[in-house]
Parts: structure tokens; C-alpha cells; sequence
């Protein structure tokens, strides 16, 4: 296990105060704090080697094109794929909307169904739901059961030789539930779909291998895991990028433009139109490194052992509802409750004045909380630089606002 204290002097923004208070971040599951690895990973590329990568035979654009492929490279080993497989996106949102206008457009028809769960984020819900407006695909839903887990015998029900795409996040933004990916995907495949993983929520916190999972299309944030905004990351099977036509089109994604014909370049590139954020992607490959040295098993057993803590705390609060599974083991690093007559928002207004940032609100999961029966939820996340100490004030700041609350 690592020294958070040690990993704390990384991040210069933890050591500011917000209200004359140290600051008590807890929304890394929104996005991630940067260390100043990552900082001076792409401070130095604007500062000694900056140029648009794959387009000048000059240094500067030599070195950046070279760092941009390395970061990819970095980033494939990090999930345990092969580097072509990895498309660079703005992040997990666009590349599930990518994957819906370029795969779901062109092989989903009329008839055709996909099977989502009632946990996803708006970023997994409405992409299917305008395909389906669209296209006349249906879209079915593999409910929760009342712990927050999927109900998979429900999924067995759904799926049938008529499921073409299955999508439902690792790890949910809300309940913490960690899905079992494996046995779904492979029941999806047994069927003929093919399986979209959420990752957005996953691959920041814990060991991810897609070669073992075998899912066909995987999608994460870049921000979420250390790295800058900008960036996200889309994995599919070499033999579906191939297939599929192009998102976004123009410069860089092409071999040949002419006034006759047009040919695509090759995977991943054909799927990256434009000037990439390549800086970004090289902040990015930092922050992969710096998470590596960490080790993914020990960022996971850092996590639920706060989690753990969370959960035992927030629950000894009189009122507090915990939704999600119990147990640490089966949950990842967010803890979202609700107390009896306190709006979540006034909740975290109150616990703003002690320098301690939660959210408050649906957290891009309308219909999960129209299924958990409530409006809006608070949220803590966790994260490597998190620790015990942190859970106890923001359990003293809820004491403090239920006071002033008189609730
Ligand atoms: N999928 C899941 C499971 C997420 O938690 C999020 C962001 C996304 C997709 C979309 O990520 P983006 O980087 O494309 O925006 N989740 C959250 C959250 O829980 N609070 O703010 C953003």
C-alpha cells in the first residue's frame, strides 16, 4: 500500500484552502485532481518541444509526434491492449457517441435490439435512445435489484438472437456497484451482441485487462484518472474499427483525398479527424505512469479500504440512507446518500463553508434515481490522495449542517 501523505505533496491543489478551511476534495468521480507530473508532462511539451504532430519533418513536430504515439502505447499496455486498437476521443462520452453513429448507425437496423441497465449515465442512456428515435431499434433495460446490484437473471430474460449491442458501465457513478462484466459479456456473446463497457469509472481505480475481458468496445476519461480534460480514450477490436466507417472527417484521417476518390487512413487514425489533443494525450500517458508506480491493486485496496470507512461513518449518521451495495468488496470508491428534509444542493453549500466539496444532485442518472424513488442524492468520491481523516470531517461538516438545518 502507498503513503497518501507522500502521494499529497504531488498535488499542489490539495494543499490550498477554500473558505479558510484545507480543502476536502470528494468529487474525483466528477474528475480527478492533477499531480505535478502530469503538469510538467505537458508544461514542458509547450515550453521546449511544441509543434502539430504527424505533419512536419522538422524536430519539433518529430518529438511531439513521438511522445503522442507513446502516450497511446503507454495507454494501450495500461488496459492491456494492442496500441491500434486505441482511438483518442474528447472523452468517454464522445466515444460512445462515436461508436453509436459510426458502429450503431451503419450495422443496427429496424428491429433490431440493444440492452442497457437502469444504472447507466446519461453519457450510455441517450446516445441508444436517439438510435433507437432514429432507427426503430428498441432498447431494453436490465433493471437493479433493491441493493443496487444488475439483476442478472432479468438479463437473461432480455437477451435474445435479436440483441445486437450490449452497453452498462464497470462501475457505477452512483451506487459504486461494481458490475461483473465477464459472465455478461460472455452470455452477450454467446447471443451474437457485441458489448460496450463503460470504463469510465473503472479504469481510473482498478486493474483493467481488455484482452481478458473480451468485450468488443471499451470507453474512459482521461480527466477522471489524473489526466487533463480533452481527452478520452475509445478501445475496440481491431476487425470493428476496420469495419466501420469514420465519425469525423477531414485532415489526418485520410491516406488519399482527390477529386475521384477518398481513402481512409488506417486504425486508429481514421477514427482521429483533425489536430488531436495531442498534449493532452501525453499528460495523459503521465498520469497512466504515474498510476502504474502506484499499481492498480494497491490504488483498489487504498479505495475500499476509505470506502469501507465511508460507508461505516455516513451510515451511523441518524437518517442517513446509503444507496448501493453493503459491501466494499463489490463497490467502488463513491459513497451517495440522502438525509431525511436536507436538499442535497443545501447539503453542499453547507459543507462548501468547511472546505468540503461533495455533489449534490442526479449525477447524469436521471432514470437511475427515478428508479431509487428520489430526486437528487450527495455524493462522496474517493480517490488515491483521499484519507480517513477527510471522511471524518466531512461527517463532522453533515453534523454542523444538520444543525444549522435544525434537521
Ligand atoms: N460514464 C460514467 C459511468 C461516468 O461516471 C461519467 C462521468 C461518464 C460516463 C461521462 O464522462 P465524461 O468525461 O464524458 O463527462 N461521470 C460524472 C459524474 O459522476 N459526475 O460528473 C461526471
Amino acid at each position: 500500500m502507498f503513503d497518501t501523505a507522500v502521494i499529497r505533496r504531488d498535488f499542489p491543489i490539495l494543499q490550498e484552502t477554500v473558505n479558510g478551511k484545507p480543502v476536502v476534495f470528494l468529487d474525483s468521480a466528477a474528475s480527478s485532481q492533477k499531480p505535478v507530473q502530469v503538469l510538467d508532462a505537458m508544461d514542458k511539451v509547450y515550453r521546449t518541444g511544441y509543434a502539430n504532430v504527424h505533419r512536419g519533418v522538422y524536430t519539433f513536430s518529430e518529438s511531439a509526434t513521438a511522445s503522442y504515439d507513446a502516450a497511446r502505447a503507454k495507454i494501450a499496455r495500461f488496459v492491456g491492449a494492442p496500441a491500434e486498437c486505441i482511438v483518442f476521443t474528447r472523452n468517454a462520452t464522445e466515444a460512445l457517441n462515436l461508436i453509436a453513429y459510426s458502429y450503431g448507425r451503419t450495422f443496427l437496423s429496424a428491429g433490431d435490439e440493444i440492452i442497457i441497465t437502469e444504472l447507466e449515465h446519461h453519457a450510455n442512456f441517450v446516445p441508444w435512445m436517439q438510435l433507437a428515435k432514429e432507427r426503430g431499434v428498441a432498447v431494453k433495460f436490465i433493471p437493479i435489484t433493491p441493493e443496487g446490484r444488475l439483476d442478472v437473471a432479468k438479463f437473461d430474460e432480455l437477451l435474445t438472437t435479436r440483441t445486437k449491442l450490449v452497453s452498462f458501465a464497470h462501475v457505477s457513478n452512483v451506487l459504486g456497484t461494481i458490475t461483473a462484466p465477464k459472465p455478461l459479456i460472455e452470455r452477450a456473446h454467446g447471443a451474437g451482441a457485441k458489448v460496450i463497457v463503460d470504463g469510465s469509472q473503472s479504469a481510473p481505480h482498478m486493474r483493467v485487462n481488455l484482452t481478458e475481458l473480451d468485450c468488443d468496445f471499451f470507453v474512459f476519461s482521461g480527466h477522471k484518472m489524473l489526466g487533463p480534460t480533452g481527452i478520452g480514450v475509445l478501445y475496440a477490436k481491431q476487425h470493428l474499427l476496420d469495419a466501420m466507417p469514420p465519425f469525423l472527417t477531414g485532415g489526418d484521417m485520410i491516406s488519399y483525398v482527390g477529386f475521384d476518390d477518398i481513402r481512409w487512413n488506417e486504425v486508429p487514425l481514421k477514427f482521429e479527424a483533425g489536430t488531436p489533443a495531442f498534449v493532452e494525450a501525453i499528460g495523459l500517458g503521465a498520469a497512466v505512469d504515474y498510476l502504474s508506480a502506484l499499481g492498480m491493486d494497491a490504488v483498489r485496496a487504498h479505495e475500499r479500504s476509505i470506502t469501507a470507512y465511508a460507508l461505516e461513518r455516513v451510515s451511523e449518521i441518524p437518517g442517513a440512507t446509503i444507496v448501493g451495495p453493503s459491501d466494499p468488496d463489490t463497490r467502488g470508491g463513491v459513497v451517495t446518500f440522502s438525509l431525511p428534509k436536507i436538499h442535497p444542493h443545501d447539503l453542499a453549500s453547507l459543507l462548501d463553508r468547511d472546505g468540503v466539496a461533495i455533489r449534490a444532485g442526479h449525477h447524469c442518472a436521471q432514470p437511475l434515481h427515478q428508479r431509487l424513488g428520489l430526486t437528487a442524492t450527495a455524493r462522496a468520491s474517493f480517490y488515491i490522495y483521499n484519507q480517513p481523516n477527510e471522511v471524518d470531517a466531512l461527517v463532522d461538516a453533515i453534523y454542523k449542517a444538520k444543525a444549522t438545518l435544525r434537521k
